[in-house]
C-alpha cells in the first residue's frame, strides 16, 4: 500500500497540553520503518499545524479556540482528500482528537459521501457547545462529522453532515457524559461499551457490528489510544480504567484490515510527557501496523 504519514500538531482542543508532541513520538517509535518492513511506500511524511496569522484566542468557552481547531482541520480535510485521491492511505497522527473533524471531511469528500466511520474511543466525542461539560472541542468530533455543534466546525471541508448515523460504529466506550448518553440514543448510533466487549468479545462485537453496517465506500478507523487500557497506553490526557486489552486492540485491528475497506486512519490522544518509555507511542505503531495487514504469520 502507499502510505501517507501525516502529523497533526494540534493540542487546542484538548484540557491539556502536551499531545502536540504526540506525532513525534509516534515517529521516534518507529512507525515509517515498521510500514516500510510490512512492505508499504511512505509517499509523503508531513505536517499539518496551525496557518500562520490564525489567532489562538480561547473565544466562546462552550467551544474553546474553535476559529483555530477549525482552521487546522480545514487543512487537514484538504491534505487527506489529496492523498486519499492519488490512492494513498492518509494516517494521521495526533495531536488531540479534534484534527478528526478535518480527516473525516477529506476521507467523506473522497468517498463521495458513502463513508463509514469506527470510532474507537474510552470516550463517545459527541458532546455539543449545549452539552459539554469541558469545552474542549476533542470532546465534540463525532457529532460535528455527523452535522452537529458549531457551525465553523461542522462547515469545515464543505457544509452538513460527513457521515450518516447508520455508517458510525463507536468501540470501547466507558466515560460518557449525560448529553452524549441522549445523543447517542437520539441518533440510534451502534454504540458498544466496555460491558458489551467484556460479555461477548471483541471478535463477536466488531462481527457485529460490521455485519450492521450499511454498504460503504471505505472505512475511515479513528483509533484513540485512551480506548486502551491505561497498563497498556498510559501516555493519554484522561486515561480512563477498564479499557481495551492490547490483544483485543490488535484482533479489532485486524478485523478492520480483512474488511478490505480501510482507507484512512488517525492515531490521536498520544501524549509524551505523560507516557512511560514511549510506550504508548510503540503501541500505536505496532496498532497501526496490523490495521494495514501485519500477519503474525
Ligand atoms: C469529556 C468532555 C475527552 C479525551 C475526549 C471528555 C472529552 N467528555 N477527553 N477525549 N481525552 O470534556 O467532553
Ligand atoms: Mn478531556
Ligand atoms: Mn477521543
Ligand atoms: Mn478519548
Amino acid at each position: 500500500m502507499d502510505v501517507a504519514i501525516i502529523g497533526g500538531r494540534l493540542d487546542l482542543g484538548a484540557g491539556r497540553r502536551g499531545v502536540e508532541m504526540g506525532p513525534a513520538a509516534i515517529r521516534t517509535a518507529g512507525l515509517r520503518e515498521h510500514l516500510v518492513r510490512l512492505g508499504h511506500r511512505i509517499v509523503a511524511d508531513e505536517d499539518v499545524a496551525l496557518p500562520e496569522g490564525v489567532p489562538v484566542d480561547v473565544g466562546d468557552p462552550t467551544v474553546k479556540y474553535a476559529d483555530a481547531v477549525a482552521a487546522v482541520a480545514a487543512r487537514l480535510s484538504e491534505t487527506v482528500r489529496g492523498h486519499l485521491v492519488a490512492g494513498a492511505v492518509p494516517v494521521v497522527l495526533g495531536g488531540d482528537h479534534s484534527l478528526a473533524i478535518g480527516s473525516i471531511a477529506g476521507a467523506a469528500a473522497a468517498a463521495s459521501g458513502r463513508l463509514g466511520v469506527i470510532w474507537i474511543d474510552a470516550h463517545g466525542d459527541v458532546n455539543t457547545p449545549e452539552t459539554t461539560p469541558s469545552g474542549n472541542i476533542h470532546g465534540m468530533p463525532l457529532a460535528v462529522a455527523l452535522g452537529y455543534g458549531d457551525a465553523r466546525l461542522v462547515a469545515v471541508g464543505g457544509p452538513g453532515a460527513k457521515v450518516r448515523p447508520e455508517a458510525v460504529v463507536m468501540l470501547g466506550l466507558r466515560d460518557l457524559d449525560p448529553g452524549e448518553k441522549a445523543f447517542i440514543r437520539r441518533l440510534g448510533l451502534q454504540a458498544y461499551t466496555m460491558h458489551d466487549i467484556d460479555r461477548y468479545g471483541m471478535s463477536a462485537v466488531l462481527e457485529r457490528a460490521l455485519s450492521a453496517l450499511p454498504p460503504v465506500e471505505a472505512l475511515h478507523v479513528s483509533l484513540d489510544l485512551d480506548a486502551l487500557d491505561p497498563s497498556d497506553a498510559p501516555g493519554v490526557g484522561t486515561p480512563v480504567p477498564g479499557g481495551i486489552t492490547y490483544r483485543e486492540a490488535h484482533l479489532a485491528m485486524e478485523m478492520l484490515y480483512e474488511t478490505g475497506l480501510v482507507r484512512s486512519v488517525d492515531v490521536v490522544e498520544v501524549n509524551p510527557i505523560l507516557d512511560e518509555r514511549n510506550r504508548t507511542a510503540i503501541a500505536a505503531v505496532r496498532l497501526v501496523g496490523s490495521l494495514l495487514g501485519d500477519r503474525l504469520l
